[in-house]
């Protein structure tokens, strides 16, 4: 993480972080609010690069910031003092900021503080002071930067840890201090390692060196670089301090290496933190997503899982729909010589009637051969007509059979489906399925139009006028009635063509509803599985943006 490329532009910056910001919203990654806010307020608000002082009570952080900036502003003690983060930076006139968690800012003399940031005044904070700011027109060096005293981390008071781990995702440059007397605790790495999500620039203050012969410093130091190495894998800068001997050394030292050069840069070094912050952040969000992919993978592929064995192949949509089409294939052949085999009897019957009454009737026809043949054509579309349509009122229902058995195959067919798909859904999902109303209704097909014109195709038409009809007429007479029989077969026919066509539009109704039926409880079922499905796809899609924003 330490070489990070150098900063991007700002608008690149603000791009990035807004991809970040929506990743953390959409997965509601809230550990990572307080880093993406803090890298945020960073961008917006521009301020002095903090350099913070940390490091267990009792370090000498304050005493090593009093020797720093050469004023006693910050309180030092044998007991744990400073309550508050108290930034220092410079102003053109002395003057002190109380920051309350609420909001609420007043300004005092800069002899006051104390009543805010030492435990004696302030007890438990009781005051809610969350942040100090100081100015102070000697810190005119150090135009660009604050240092940041921080109450002790690992202190006896809980307090303490929160509020400058609160604020630690602000931090640009830390300076850990260590104090010879207790040197790299536990407490100390941890830090560090929580410091290494933060900023690239980490750097240990071994304080009170005077307490420690050069050799003994020399021993330290080695201790904890090695320290570092096993625990950290990295080694880390290190300086000297003390405010009892050679102070004037080892704040050079720190002045030129350290203060000096950030304030010489800094705007590049204020975009290499924030680069460097927002690199973190996306990884952090990075690893949060994959496990957010990993799990919305599983969940993928557990579905289509269930997708496998609750759609099997005995509920397969083509499979139930060809079983339908046979169905209804199989019963509508059937139909047509059902119909006729029924009407058959009524053919006898229907001839000798039409004949006699053809006897009785064509004996008060008059005319020659055009005028008789117009006449019989009229008669026999009449006569028969009447016929049919009674039998096709009274006996209807026996041309229904194939509907009724087809009505019964179709729903047979669907209730195994539904056996199927409701035993699978109840195996795999333990789930068992509401009794669902997949009845087919019957719809009684209309009756036919039965009305027959044009019968008879009389092909002596053409010579009509040469027949003397007194000579003929009983010829003819016989003619007409030896053709009765023929009229009787071709309209009995007929009919049994028009019921055929009802009654097999009745059957494809059905086939229809019952294919529509599966259709819709497939695609419920199909949809209920695959609900929750694109989430993969949409984390896949951030992984990838925040990867192209980062590298
Ligand atoms: N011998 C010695 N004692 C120091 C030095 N710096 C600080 N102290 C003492 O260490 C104690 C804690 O100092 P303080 O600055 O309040 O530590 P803080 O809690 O880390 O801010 C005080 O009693 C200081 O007098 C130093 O350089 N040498
Ligand atoms: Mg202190």
């Amino acid at each position: 993480m330490d070489n990070i490329s150098p900063p991007t532009s700002i608008s690149d910056i603000r791009g990035h972080l807004e991809i970040l910001a929506s990743a953390c919203n959409r997965f509601q990654m809230v550990s990572l609010a307080r880093k993406l806010e803090a890298a945020q307020t960073l961008l917006s608000e521009n301020p002095p690069i903090d350099v913070a002082v940390l490091g267990q009570f009792k370090a000498g952080k304050s005493s090593f910031l009093n020797n720093l900036i050469g004023q006693n502003v910050l309180p030092v003690g044998a007991i744990p003092v400073t309550t508050a983060i108290t930034r220092v930076q410079y102003g053109i006139r002395e003057k002190a900021l109380i920051r309350h968690f609420n909001g609420a800012i007043t300004e005092i003399p800069l002899a006051e503080i104390v009543q805010f940031t030492s435990e004696a005044e302030n007890p438990g904070n009781s005051k809610n002071v969350a942040i100090v700011d100081i100015e102070l027109p000697s810190m005119q060096d150090y135009q660009g930067l604050r240092l940041v005293d921080t109450p002790g981390l690992g202190s006896v008071y809980k307090y303490h840890q929160s509020t400058s781990e609160e604020w630690l995702p602000s931090v640009g440059t830390a300076i850990l201090a260590v104090s010879s007397d207790r040197p790299l605790s536990e407490h100390d790495l941890d830090l560090i390692r929580e410091l290494t999500s933060h900023t690239p620039n980490i750097i240990l203050l071994l304080t009170k060196a005077d307490i420690l012969s050069p050799e003994q410093q020399n021993e330290v130091i080695a201790f904890f670089q090695q320290t570092l190495q096993r625990e950290l894998h990295r080694i880390l800068p290190v300086y000297l301090y003390s405010i009892k001997e050679n102070t004037k050394e080892y704040k050079q030292r720190i002045e030129e290496d350290i203060l000096k050069t950030i304030c010489k840069n800094r705007d590049s070094e204020f975009f290499r933190i924030l680069n460097y912050k927002i690199h973190s952040l996306s990884e952090s969000c990075l690893g949060y997503l994959k496990i957010a992919m990993q799990s919305s993978l599983q969940a993928d592929m557990n579905r289509e899982n269930l997708r496998a064995q609750i759609l099997n192949e005995k509920v397969n949509e083509d499979l139930v729909r060809e079983e339908l089409g046979i169905i209804a294939r199989e019963h509508q052949r059937q139909t047509r010589p059902m119909i006729e085999t029924y009407l058959e009897q009524f053919r006898s019957p229907l001839t000798k009637k039409a004949i006699k009454k053809l006897e009785m009737d064509i004996t008060s026809w008059r005319g020659n051969l055009w005028k008789l043949s117009r006449k019989y054509e009229t008669w026999v579309s009449e006569t028969l007509s009447e016929e049919l349509r009674l039998i096709s009122k009274n006996e209807h229902s026996h041309f229904l059979g194939t509907m009724k058995k087809a009505h019964a195959s179709f729903s047979r067919a669907l209730e195994a489906f539904c056996k199927f798909l409701n035993d699978n859904i109840e195996t795999v999902l333990g789930v068992k399925m509401a009794e669902v109303d997949w009845k087919i209704d019957v719809m009684e097909p209309n009756h036919p139009d039965i009305s027959f014109t044009k019968p008879f195709d009389i092909h002596l038409d053409l010579i009509w006028f040469l027949i003397p009809m007194f000579l003929f007429r009983k010829v003819f007479e016989r003619h007409f009635i030896a053709n009765v029989p023929k009229e009787a077969t071709i309209n009995i026919s007929r009919l049994a063509y028009q019921w055929e066509k009802s009654v097999n539009n009745a059957i494809e109704e059905m086939r229809l509803q019952a294919i529509n039926y599966i259709h819709e409880e497939l695609a419920t079922i199909e949809n209920l599985i695959s609900g929750t499905k694109g989430q993969t796809d949409e984390i896949k899609k951030l992984i990838i943006q925040i990867e192209k924003a980062s590298f």
